[in-house]
């Protein structure tokens, strides 16, 4: 397994859409090992295969709540909602790839998702609570939607400037 570099807005790469998996092969299950292990050493309870640069379309949750809790890791390739809610949900959201930035953002409060697992297999889950949110936020990174693209347009450009002023105090590597 491998801890990989998550991009960190305003990358290009995160605006992009992720391509569909072709065929669930070990390419593709060593690419959920890494993000899975890139998930819990950030931490995070959630990352999608193109915040760490690889545009397919895989995402990785884990809402386990706390240390004491034994790891629930979920592994979605392909994933698409099947049904979502009338009935909404408001959720204080943070972003690996927009670090340091919180903000409340509304989404249906349950989803019925149909995706491949890492063996391949047609898989059909329904989430509510914070997995239904978590799912969505992921899959919003595989049509290269940020949580802060949920935002006004002022709200979100204050984010972005910040992002490229914390990038341009960085230390040159
Ligand atoms: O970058 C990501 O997509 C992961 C993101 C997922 C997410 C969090 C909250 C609402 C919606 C989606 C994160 O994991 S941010 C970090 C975080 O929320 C967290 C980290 C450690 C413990 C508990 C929460
Ligand atoms: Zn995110």
């Amino acid at each position: 397994m491998a801890l990989l570099p998550i991009l960190v807005a305003p990358d290009p790469r995160l605006k992009q859409i992720a391509a569909p998996v072709a065929r669930v092969d070990g390419t593709i299950r060593k690419l959920i090992d890494d993000m899975l292990e890139t998930m819990y050493a950030a931490p995070g309870i959630g990352l999608a295969a193109p915040q760490l640069g690889e545009l397919k379309r895989v995402i990785v949750v884990d809402v386990a709540k706390d240390d004491e809790t034994p790891r629930d890791p979920h592994a979605l390739i392909n994933p698409e909602l099947i049904w979502v809610s009338d009935e909404d949900a408001t959720y204080e959201e943070g972003c690996l790839s927009v670090p340091e930035h919180y903000a409340d953002v509304t989404r249906p409060a349950r989803i019925r998702v149909r995706y491949l697992d890492r063996q391949g297999e047609v898989r059909e889950t329904e989430a509510d609570g914070l997995l239904a949110t978590v799912i969505q936020h992921e899959m919003d990174h595989l049509e290269g939607i940020l949580f802060i693209d949920h935002l006004t347009s002022l709200k979100r450009n204050m984010i972005l400037r910040k992002l490229l002023k914390a990038r341009k105090a960085e230390p040159v590597t």
